[in-house]
């Protein structure tokens, strides 16, 4: 065993897992589910034998780690924080920034957290070539070495360019027991993954071995429980309503994301906060059996 792995044994009890907080934020699902969402994936990380880290910036403090009795305040009004965010939230003492993957994948990676779970990472928006909204949740992803989970990206992005800027960017892509890259609400998007994994052990395995070289991101890519699926053709409409409907308002920039989120909900009459909640909790499942697997592969 190396010293650091002794010191982590002796200082830390449990394997750790980082939690965004825009999702459960009113920029990511509106209340009362968000607060569901939170206590459904802090549930599921625990129960992997984990301990859920959620990341925030609370009284200009960037936070990983919430005690109880903050959980409200975490389901309650944000301004949401990207990694680039981070410093103007600290420096001007913001009350509350829900950090995003981007943010958080920072903040876990300053902490020595290895594992992390979202909902829907961020991408390459359709229209990119004119609007140039590329998510800088892959950037973060090509920079910190940290197992993300999630059920793919989000659907109404431009998948096809999203997974071609993750293989630019060198980060490792695994289709969790699948084939197919997930379309968040949709189990499958027609778009292969390079690779496909049945095991939290594979992942360790792959993780470890490409951090030993120099690599940096994984994204294990896990399909919504079928029992909580909404059919891809069904998500695609709604999600034509829902960026016809935010382009009618102009919104731009970071705020899109939140509004589109917010239009699905609508065009899919609320059909898709249910199937939200049930992948958010089963990523935060994964990635805690995920970090107990690399705890013991340490
Ligand atoms: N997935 C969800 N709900 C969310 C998000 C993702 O189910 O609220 C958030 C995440 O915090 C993600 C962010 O990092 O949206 C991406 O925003 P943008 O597209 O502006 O980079
Ligand atoms: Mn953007």
């Amino acid at each position: 065993m190396t010293a650091r792995a002794s010191l982590r044994q002796v200082t830390l009890s449990k394997p750790r897992v980082a939690l965004e907080s825009t999702i459960f934020s009113n920029l990511g699902l509106p209340s009362p589910h968000n607060l569901e969402a939170l206590n459904r994936c802090l549930k599921a990380v625990a129960a992997a034998g984990a301990e859920p880290m959620v990341t925030a910036v609370l009284d200009g403090e960037t936070r990983v780690g919430v005690r109880p009795e903050e959980h409200q305040r975490i389901c309650g009004p944000a301004r949401k924080v990207a990694a680039r965010d981070l410093a103007v939230a600290v420096g001007q003492g913001w009350d509350y920034g829900a950090t995003t993957v981007s943010a958080s994948l920072a903040l876990a990676a300053a902490a020595g957290i290895e594992v992390f779970a979202t909902g829907g990472l961020g991408g390459v928006h359709r229209g990119w070539a004119q609007s140039g909204d590329v998510s800088a949740d892959l950037r973060a992803l090509a920079v910190h070495a940290v197992v993300t989970v999630s059920a793919g990206a989000k659907v109404f992005l431009d998948l096809a360019a999203t997974l071609e800027r993750l293989e630019t960017d060198s980060v490792v892509v695994l289709g969790w027991r699948t084939d197919e890259f997930p379309a968040f609400h949709a189990r499958s998007s027609g778009l292969p993954v390079p690779h496909s994994v049945e095991s939290v052990a594979e992942v360790a395995a792959i993780a470890r071995a490409h951090w030993r070289l120099g690599g940096a991101g994984v994204l294990v890519a896990a399909p919504v429980p079928e029992a909580d699926a909404i059919e891809f053709d069904r998500i695609e409409q709604a999600v034509a309503e829902a960026l016809a409907g935010a382009a009618a308002t102009g919104v731009q920039g970071a705020a899109v994301t939140p509004a589109v989120l917010a239009a699905l909900v609508d065009a899919t009459e609320g059909a898709s906060i249910p199937t939200n909640l049930a992948l958010a909790e089963n990523n935060a499942g994964i990635a805690g059996q995920i970090a107990v697997a690399l705890a013991a592969a340490d």
